[in-house]
């Protein structure tokens, strides 16, 4: 029932940003672990392994659900116990949605020391982990403002701008297409991830390449802020990340859609910026230059030279 619910959440995006979707999965993998009574070994298997596979399939880029799941479902075919299986699941969720909260500080610290004093930052969307630097260099007492964008359509600009408004940050609130109006009076751009790959191109909203190309002519740097489980191992094998595109009725209601014959309306949720325009990388473990991302992926993700060989060995026997 809860993972139900909280598929559904997630999907309508009422449970949104890559670290929420990663820690409400894990929370909601644990509540179905203690929910379900059965003693029988293989059917908690099972049962665990259905809801995994419903929470992972309902949001394909944000690459922090599928991290967030295997973490918490590791171990579960090794248990010997029933009890044991449910308390492996209760205790890597719990440890999981922890340490989750915890790199959103440390990028905060980290990612606050490159921010100076009296700078102008732009940000896209709405990331808890950049939000979180900006944040932090404002508590440290550093003079700054900000330019936050209002990202169609969604609007997940709103929750920025409250969020910074609360902060008692001074934010210049603007339209996605006026970032290159303003780019010359920005001095930083600081945005989250949805997926970081193998050779550090950065999956985030809708935008972000535009911004960050806007960024890259008027050089000024990019900054992306994100834990080290947005950094996608099986992208090492080749494997590319799926950009999901949701309903046109987010972008033009269905009623004026269907009035017009030749129109199809797209609406991808998010796009890939290539590594050039990215000048750091902050994770939990520290800020990196994006074409490092490989030593994250096997340094802090465990994706050691067997288990790609293995994935690869999975992959190539799918394609056969
Ligand atoms: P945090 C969001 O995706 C945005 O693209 C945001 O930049 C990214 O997740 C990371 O957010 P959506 O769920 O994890 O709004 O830093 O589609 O909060």
């Amino acid at each position: 029932m809860i993972v139900t619910e909280t598929a559904e959440k997630i999907k309508s995006m009422e449970i949104r940003g890559a670290g929420r979707i990663a820690r409400t999965a894990a929370e909601a993998l644990l509540a179905h672990a203690t929910g379900c009574v059965t003693n029988d070994l293989d059917t908690f298997r099972r049962e665990m392994k259905a809801a995994a596979q419903t929470l992972i399939a309902t949001r394909p880029t944000a690459v922090s659900l599928p991290n967030a799941v295997h973490l918490v479902m590791a171990g579960l075919d090794d248990a010997p116990t029933t009890g044991e299986a449910r308390e492996g699941v209760i205790e890597r969720a719990s440890r999981f949605v922890e340490s989750s909260r915890e790199a959103v500080g440390k990028i905060a610290r980290i990612g606050a020391r490159h921010i100076r004093d009296g700078d102008v930052i732009l940000t896209h969307c709405n990331s808890e982990a950049a939000l979180s630097c900006i944040i932090e260099a404002h508590r440290e007492g550093k003079n700054i403002e900000v330019f936050a964008t209002e990202v169609r359509p969604r609007n997940q600009g709103l929750v920025t701008i409250r969020t910074l408004n609360t902060a008692g940050i001074r934010t210049n609130f603007i339209v996605d297409s006026a970032v290159r109006s303003f780019i010359n009076d920005v001095d930083l751009v600081i945005v989250g991830a949805d997926a970081v790959t193998v050779n550090g191109a950065v999956v985030n909203k809708i935008g972000t390449s535009q911004v960050a190309h806007s960024a890259h002519e008027a050089r000024v740097n990019v900054l992306v802020a994100a834990e080290t489980y947005k950094f996608a191992p099986r992208t090492v094998i080749g494997e590319l990340i799926n950009i999901e595109e949701r309903p046109g009725s987010e972008v033009l209601p269905d009623e004026i859609a269907r009035t017009l014959s030749n129109v199809t309306v797209r609406n991808p949720a998010f796009d890939v910026t290539p590594a050039e325009y990215i000048d750091m990388i902050v994770t939990e473990e520290g800020a990196i230059p994006p074409q490092m991302a490989y030593v994250i992926i096997r340094e802090y993700l465990g994706w050691g030279i067997e288990e790609f060989h293995k994935a690869f060995e999975i992959n190539t026997r799918h394609e056969e």
